[in-house]
């Protein structure tokens, strides 16, 4: 069957620096690997290059499938306007939408304009949907999805076990080889995805991944990972919810790598700090796989009463000294605080000489947003009715700060200048210039040239008024 598998335009990403962490739609590559081995035919289109239209992209590949991916809930309103695009274009085909923010909450897709959504990964189910289609058999056997028919959205049985990473041990990467040039990480270019792991134990409030999952992690075995590592480029984005949370199985990963002679030039990997705390033998193994190796850490709050109500289940203590044992073992930090529009002006204090303190300027700042498939979600609920989709980029506030949204604009934009972005700062535009090549001049000027947004109170304040698009 001819299957078409989109990664629709995110739409709004006048903040954050999104478009310059563009990535390839890696969860599309594993769920096309897995139609390829069920003998389906599919086609993957990343709808953030030309041609942009669903509709085209329908017209030329004739699916009777069409597969919508939607990994964040700010892209909700955008996944619905594809959906409805391929509706227009060809009323028969069969609509599917996933990735995770559709499975951790699926309802805003449950529309005349979807005909299912998957809440569980898609490797198993959606070659099982695509056969079911072609055999005409009944959908609501397959498993894991939310299923529209006559009577109304049903449920279709869960999954009996969670997919094992290995059934799928590679993603077809050539499904989106023509835009490997546009899929790129700040300077580094052409970027690679690799997962090596899924899930995260822990039960931090802010974060769905752990509330889809059960707070498993699933592995994929040493084998496939370094086949992988081998065969990708030299600039990788680990995408693992938490990287080096099985200490052994890292060790041993780390070995295997060496072995098979593998050297990056870039490496980006997300941890936890209390990880890194426990584990200094695991940064040791594993800095010498690549020339530059960036750490990004969930710092999340200056104070242990902060953390402790996040639910990080970790102490200011260990962001400090997981900051120094990183950077001992010459890793790039890179950090990111939640700002609470509860916040008072002492908390923002606190956290601007935290930073000081520990010199921690290439930090960055977002908003703590009850993101869709979190308790947190649940509990304000109340407070958001009516927001759209596309504020959920935590860089919006949901509702009326408690300092007031002038002040706390003000307060948030301060927070900003004194990241290491703020060309008024410490680092100047031309302290940049110099460290590049004079070809990626441009392409810098564009990113500090937008983050300089971040650091002005009344671009927010103009968003927080804006209600559609
Ligand atoms: C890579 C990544 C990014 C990248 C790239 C995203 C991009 N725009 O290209 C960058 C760094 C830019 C990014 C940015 C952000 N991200 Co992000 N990101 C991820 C991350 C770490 C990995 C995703 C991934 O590729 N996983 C590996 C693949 C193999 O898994 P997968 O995508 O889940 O795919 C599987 C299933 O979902 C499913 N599936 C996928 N597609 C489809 C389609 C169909 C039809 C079906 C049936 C199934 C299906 O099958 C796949 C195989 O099993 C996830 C964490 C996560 N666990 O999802 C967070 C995550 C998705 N991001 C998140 C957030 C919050 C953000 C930011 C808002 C953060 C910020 N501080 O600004 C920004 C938003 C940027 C923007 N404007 O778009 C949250 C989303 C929460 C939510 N409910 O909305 C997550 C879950 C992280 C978290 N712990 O909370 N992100």
């Amino acid at each position: 069957m001819n299957v078409l598998l989109l990664r629709p335009c995110p739409g709004d990403e006048r903040f954050g620096l999104g478009p310059f962490f563009r990535v390839e739609p890696l969860g599309l590559e594993y769920v096309g690997a897995a139609l390829r081995a069920a003998g389906h035919d599919p086609v993957a289109a990343d709808l953030r290059f030309a041609p942009k239209s669903a509709a085209s992209w329908v017209r030329k590949t004739r699916p009777r499938l069409v597969g919508i991916s939607c990994a964040h809930a700010l892209e909700f309103d955008r996944v619905l306007d594809t959906a409805r695009e391929i509706r227009r274009a060809s009323p028969d085909v069969f609509i599917l939408v996933g990735g995770h923010a559709a499975a951790v909450y699926p309802f805003p897709f449950e529309c005349d304009a979807v005909d299912a959504i998957g809440i569980d990964d898609g490797e198993e189910i959606v070659p099982m949907l695509a056969d079911a289609l072609d055999r005409k058999e009944p959908l609501a056997a397959v498993p894991g999805l939310r299923l529209r028919t006559p009577g109304g959205w049903i449920a279709t049985p869960p999954l009996p076990e969670r997919t094992p990473l290995d059934r799928i041990p590679l993603p077809a990467r050539e499904l989106v080889s023509r835009h490997r040039n546009g899929y790129h990480c700040l300077l580094f270019k052409p970027v690679w995805l690799v997962e090596t792991a899924r899930g995260c134990p822990h039960r931090c409030s802010f974060c769905s991944v752990w509330q889809l999952y059960g707070r498993s992690c699933r592995e994929r075995s040493i084998g496939a990972v370094t086949e992988d590592f081998a065969t990708a480029g030299d600039a990788i984005f680990v995408a693992d919810d938490l990287f080096w949370n099985n200490p052994p199985r890292s060790l041993e990963l780390a070995a295997a790598l060496k072995k098979r002679g593998i050297f990056k030039r870039w490496l980006l990997v997300q941890t936890r700090t209390d990880v890194i705390v426990r584990n200094p033998d695991l940064l040791e193994a594993w800095r010498p796989l690549a020339e530059h190796f960036d750490i990004f850490l969930g710092l999340e709050a200056a104070t242990d009463d902060g953390l402790a109500q996040l639910d990080k289940g970790a102490g200011v203590g260990d962001s400090v000294e997981a900051v120094r044992i990183a950077r001992d073992h010459r890793y790039g930090v890179n950090g990111n605080f939640l700002v609470d529009p509860d916040w008072s002006e002492s908390d923002f204090h606190d956290l601007w000489d935290f930073v000081a303190r520990h010199g921690l300027q290439r930090a960055g700042y977002t908003i703590l947003t009850p993101l869709p498939g979190t308790e947190y979600f649940e509990s304000v609920r109340d407070r958001i009715i009516g927001q759209p989709w596309h504020k959920f980029d935590m860089h919006h506030v949901l509702w009326e700060p408690k300092v007031g949204a002038k002040r706390f604009f003000e307060l948030y934009a301060e927070t900003w200048r004194r990241s290491i972005l703020n060309t008024a700062g410490d680092k100047r535009w031309t302290d940049w210039m110099k460290q590049v090549r004079p070809a990626q001049i441009p392409y810098l000027l564009r990113i500090l040239w937008r983050t300089q947004a971040m650091m002005k109170p009344q671009a927010y304040l103009r968003e927080h008024g804006r209600t559609g698009n």
